[in-house]
């Protein structure tokens, strides 16, 4: 670390966070960037099958994932978690086993590739269907709440066009009517897949719809992960201590593709892309980081050069993984020893 926080270069307001975190952070948001960029390099190189890249969402979720309590929140993520499950824990070895759908990913490669799940580290596995996870999501909350057990909370994330869903208006209400300690983070990166925001909604933020359910409904800069991370610790706090639901609304944007699968040529244009990447988070924060003392030039570079290792190692280690066996095809289907197929 360069400097202790007492040493201050220029002013930074850094949400009570220390050096450590804030470093912690960068380093995430410079990790999800590289795997990102494995991902999809590993699908033209025609390796893996499919990749969902989070470029664009790197601050939001490295400022969310700060706010998550270890060992006692629990993640619903969506599929363009890739910064929240790095940042609540997970490896880059696990999120590479599951692209390659190898035995060593914790559904032994039979979810969607992307779709990773960590029981332990209190990741719930991810859903595909749109807003599906919210239902599952409120149910840990209301679960958390019947127990008792205080100072637990749910961070549910979803993109805007997700809250056109059912499933996601259900969630949200039965959360409202029922206090459950949860949090929404809307992810709000203008586009789902080709269609945009206001083809998806009359109003302009998607918090605006909170006061609808009852709900506080709160905007941030999610390029910015200091000011996610204050928003989000706030909304997690409400939740712990029995303050019911908050809707969190991160404005991003999506710098790629929807998926490996999507040409977005088609319905946006480049100038609105470079647009938008003057904005980048990444190289922002980094920058400063450097202005306000927190890191030097020599610390961002080894910071760079750390993830590119890194990000090659577990590539290489995932590669080398097996696929599950064909006998494994039924484990894990159904909880115990009832096997319904041998019946
Ligand atoms: C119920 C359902 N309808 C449609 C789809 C196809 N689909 C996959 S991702 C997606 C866009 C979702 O956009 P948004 O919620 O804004 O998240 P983003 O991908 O932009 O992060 C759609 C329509 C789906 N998976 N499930």
């Amino acid at each position: 670390m360069a400097k202790t926080t007492a040493a201050r270069g220029r002013d930074l307001d850094r949400g009570g966070l220390s050096d450590e975190q804030l470093v912690a952070m960068l380093r995430n948001m410079l990790l999800q960037r590289q795997l990102d960029n494995r991902g999809f390099q590993l699908n033209r190189q025609g390796k893996i099958p499919f990749a969902l890249g989070s470029e664009g969402h790197e601050a939001v979720q490295a400022g969310a994932a700060m706010a998550f309590e270890r060992g006692r929140d629990v993640l619903a993520p969506y599929y363009r978690d890739l910064g929240l499950a790095l940042g609540v824990g997970m490896s880059p070895f696990e999120i590479l086993s599951s692209l390659f759908a190898r035995q060593t990913d914790r559904s032994m490669g039979r979810q969607f590739p992307n779709h990773y799940t960590n029981h332990d580290l209190g990741v719930m596995s991810i859903s595909s269907i749109i807003a599906g996870h919210c239902t599952h999501a409120v149910g840990v909350a209301a679960a958390f709440k019947y127990r008792g057990e205080s100072g637990r909370a749910v961070l549910c994330t979803t993109g805007e066009g997700a809250t056109s869903q059912g499933e996601w208006h259900e969630s949200v209400n039965y959360a409202a009517v029922h206090g459950l300690p949860i949090v929404f983070l809307v992810q709000n990166n203008e586009w789902a897949i080709s269609t945009p925001q206001d083809m998806q909604m009359k109003v302009a933020n998607v918090a605006d719809k909170a006061p609808g359910y009852g709900l506080p409904g709160v905007v941030c800069d999610g390029f910015s992960p200091i000011a996610t991370y204050r928003v989000m610790h706030e909304a997690l706090e409400r939740a712990h201590a029995g303050g019911g639901p908050t809707i969190v609304e991160a404005k991003c944007y999506r710098f790629l593709s929807h998926s490996t699968d999507d040409d977005d040529r088609t319905y946006r244009s480049r100038d609105a892309i470079e647009e938008r990447r003057k904005l980048d988070p990444v190289p922002r924060f980094e920058q400063a980081l450097i202005e306000a003392g927190v890191i030097d030039e020599a610390l961002a570079k080894r910071l760079k050069q750390d993830v590119l290792r890194e990000t090659n190692e577990a590539t290489d280690a995932a590669e080398a993984q097996p696929y599950p066996t064909a006998e494994s095809l039924y484990t894990n289907v159904v909880a115990g020893d009832y096997k319904p197929w041998q019946d």
